[in-house]
């Protein structure tokens, strides 16, 4: 329902290239609600974590590199669909594969500088806020919540 949440963040390269309001923005405008937030540099055993399912791949040791090389922005968003819409918003993996009007397909151009993440599933977004936030998101109601719900 519209507990499901999301883990996004603005990656090393985002950050860099001043993006990080770009993207909170386009989350908040869509009505999505934000629950946590945090500016670190997370350690690479914590990246290995993240991206346990990527271990076997030849570009694995380069992806943990490039998250390391800066802070990043780590976020919870929560609402309606926003595991899928938030992948939507995001665009393909690939940012030359990406729509114009996404966050990747308008402003970045190589997969290894693809400036944000976003959960793939509601499964792994329950797991990647749980590893990126232990229980600590918050729990608040927003005051738009029957502007934005039917
Ligand atoms: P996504 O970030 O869209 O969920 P993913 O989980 O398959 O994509 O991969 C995680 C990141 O790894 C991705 O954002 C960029 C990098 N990556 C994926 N495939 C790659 C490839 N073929 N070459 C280089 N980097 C790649
Ligand atoms: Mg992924």
């Amino acid at each position: 329902g519209q507990k499901e949440v999301t883990f996004i963040m603005v990656k090393p390269d985002g950050v860099q290239r001043g993006l990080v309001g770009e993207i909170i923005k386009r989350f908040e405008s869509r009505g999505f609600q934000l629950v946590g937030c945090k500016m670190m540099s997370p350690s690479k055993e914590h990246l290995e974590k993240h991206y346990a399912d990527l271990k076997s791949k030849s570009f694995f040791p380069g992806l943990i590199k490039y998250m390391s090389s800066g802070p990043v922005v780590a976020m919870a968003w929560q609402g309606k669909s926003v595991v899928k819409t938030g992948r939507a918003m995001l665009g393909a993996t690939n940012p030359l594969e990406s729509n114009p009007g996404t966050i990747r397909g308008d402003f970045c151009i190589d997969i290894g500088r693809n400036i944000c993440h976003g959960s793939d599933s509601v499964e792994s977004g329950k797991h990647e806020v749980e590893l990126w936030f232990g229980e600590k998101t918050e729990d608040y109601s927003l005051c738009t919540e029957s502007m934005i719900y039917e």
